[in-house]
């Protein structure tokens, strides 16, 4: 009897993914592989001394002292907040790229090693800032802050596919994937903050389901794997968004900082473009 292997993250040096996966980014795109996770992408003591900074300039604010809000406050433009709104979203854009040039003063730039890292899972491809045609530039990547409370219910992310925006460049591409840098954990309290990833691209079937809230049911009927991806500060991870994935509910005072960039790839596009 042939045991169905295991869908289990590709985890490791990056020698190793290409031999695995000379095309990785394919291989995630195929559901082959449920995620790339590259431990420790960057220093954790820059980590923690970055977080400090966002609280310090009051870009994010540390665990509450009191009050229950749910909130998710984002550093960095994100194209679905201020989609409507084009002149804002590409003016917030200006001043993030403004902003990253010295927000990471006396540490590595984390923005950089996601771009590095991305330019690795595609040698033969250009990893670059999306852009209007007219060139004005996205967002280079987003700081995620949850708080109690807050996460994603089941979902999937396609520019294309789900908002349908063809008016923005970025919809051009053919898949939408994503890559998370973990900055700080929330406490480690059940599932708190830890994401999921089921090996589901998104179907209108599939959205009846978690529209009426009986995905989780679905999963369980079909027997379609899922996996927790954990990871620590430093730990960055590539997925591809168009399957269903969640973030549960952080717990506790301690937010989860992510630093994250959505980008799209096409088979026959040289370029791939990320943006938050
Ligand atoms: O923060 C995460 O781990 C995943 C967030 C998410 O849903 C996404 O980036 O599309
Ligand atoms: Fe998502």
């Amino acid at each position: 009897m042939t045991v169905p292997h295991a869908w289990t993250p590709a985890e490791g040096s990056l020698q190793d993914l290409l031999k695995k996966y000379p095309k990785p980014l394919n291989a995630l795109v195929s559901g082959e592989v449920p995620a790339i996770v590259f431990r420790k992408a960057f220093n954790p003591d820059h980590c923690a001394g970055l977080v400090e900074r966002l609280y310090e300039r009051g870009l994010a604010y540390g665990p509450r002292q009191s009050g229950d809000g749910k909130e998710l406050v984002y550093v960095g433009p994100a194209l679905v907040k201020y989609s409507t709104d084009p002149e804002k979203l590409f003016a917030y854009a200006a001043d993030t790229h403004e902003l990253f040039k010295t927000l990471f003063d006396g540490y590595d730039d984390p923005v950089k090693t996601f771009y590095e890292a991305l330019s690795c899972l595609a040698p033969d491809k250009r990893v670059m800032t999306a852009r209007e045609s007219g060139g004005r530039l996205y967002g280079p990547a987003v700081f995620r802050v949850y708080y109690a409370g807050t996460g994603h219910g089941p979902h999937f992310d396609s520019i294309a596919k789900r908002q349908k925006w063809f008016h923005y460049e970025v919809s051009r591409f053919q898949h939408q994937l994503a890559g998370v840098m973990c900055f700080q954990n929330s406490e480690q309290e059940g599932e708190s903050g830890e994401p999921f990833l089921y090996n589901c691209p998104w179907t209108p079937a599939v959205q009846e389901y978690i529209t009426e809230g009986t995905f989780s049911q679905y999963v369980a009927e079909q027997g379609i794997p899922r996996i927790q991806i954990q990871l620590e500060p430093g730990d960055l991870y590539f997925f591809f968004s168009e399957n269903i994935h969640e973030v549960p509910p952080v717990i506790g005072e301690k937010p989860r900082i992510v630093l994250a960039a959505f980008f799209g790839m096409s088979p026959d596009d040289e370029e791939i473009f990320v943006w938050a």
